[in-house]
């Protein structure tokens, strides 16, 4: 798969995390709970050096809890401050609070001995295109302060957010890595929506992912399609066309509307809560 999708503007967006990170007390590092291992940015990783940060699983609601959960404890063990969360209804939203009290602690606790009682946290959210960065930024402060869409590179700009004065929140623009390590991980990043539709060979796309749900999860599709499925992908394609009417004049399949209806409903979380990447790593 060639996805040619690094543009100048992924590397002024490293410059200028590296730029804000100096003005900020803790980083809150977003990954998809769906691919909590593909979604995790290496270079964010090289970036943020020691800076206290928080690692937040968003989409919880769409994973598979039992393989969320396996990931906190893969994460926490690994020594990371972790929680996971719905970024856009803010369900979990406690638990960041919590982490967010744990990772201050003693800078509060300095703060306090010089007599100051300031209790504003400055935090930057980073993460992959799509991740919820913007949707958790709304959440933490109650109206929409950002603009979100369901598609990746919808934040253009950093934009710094203000919640009271507990919190000031840097929103900044999804940023991906020059070389992905495996066809996977760039498959999976591809399901989750956090590269471009327009970059990439939605078709191939669409018929790894049905391999993947025949082996992974061969009962979600089933149920969802109402087919039997087949041990050849592109038979499992036809079949769901078929049973969604995705049929052009001259009674073709229509392969292109059978795409955009699976990845859609993937990616909505319709087809069940499904993770793409086992925590047995
Ligand atoms: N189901 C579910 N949807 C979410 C969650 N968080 C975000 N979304 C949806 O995911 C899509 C992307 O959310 P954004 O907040 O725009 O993501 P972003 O990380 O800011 O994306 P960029 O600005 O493009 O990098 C939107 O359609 C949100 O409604 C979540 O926890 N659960
Ligand atoms: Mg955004």
């Amino acid at each position: 798969m060639n996805i040619n999708w690094y543009p100048g503007h992924m590397k002024k967006t490293a410059d200028s995390i590296r730029e804000n990170l100096k003005k900020v007390d803790v980083v809150l590092e977003l990954i998809d709970a769906r691919a909590p291992k593909s979604s995790k940015n290496p270079m964010i990783e090289e970036l943020k050096g020691e800076k206290p940060t928080i690692l937040i699983m968003t989409k919880e609601d769409l994973a598979d809890k039992k393989e969320t959960n396996k990931w906190k404890s893969y994460y926490k063990s690994n020594g990371y401050e972790v929680v996971s969360l719905n970024a856009s209804t803010g369900e979990g939203i406690k638990s960041l609070f919590n982490a967010i009290d744990r990772v201050m602690a003693s800078k509060r606790e300095k703060n306090r001995e010089r007599g100051i009682e300031s209790e504003l946290v400055k935090a930057m959210i980073v993460g992959v295109p799509n991740v919820g960065k913007s949707s958790l930024i709304n959440t933490l402060a109650e109206k929409k302060s950002t603009k979100t869409g369901n598609r990746p590179g919808v934040t253009k700009t950093n934009q710094w957010i203000r919640v009271e004065n507990k919190l000031n929140l840097l929103d900044t623009p999804g940023v991906l890595w020059p070389k992905f390590e495996s066809e996977d991980l760039a498959l999976n990043l591809a399901y989750i929506g956090s590269i471009k539709d327009e970059v990439l060979p939605l078709e191939t796309i669409a018929l790894k992912l049905i391999e993947k749900l025949q082996k992974e999860y061969p009962e979600m599709l089933e149920n969802r399609y109402k087919i039997e499925i087949s041990y050849n992908p592109l038979e499992t394609m036809e079949d769901i066309a078929k049973k969604r009417g995705a049929i052009s004049r001259g009674n073709e399949i229509d392969y292109s509307r059978t795409t955009d209806i699976i990845l859609d409903e993937f990616r909505k979380g319709v087809i069940g809560n499904i993770s793409l990447e086992k925590a047995d790593v």
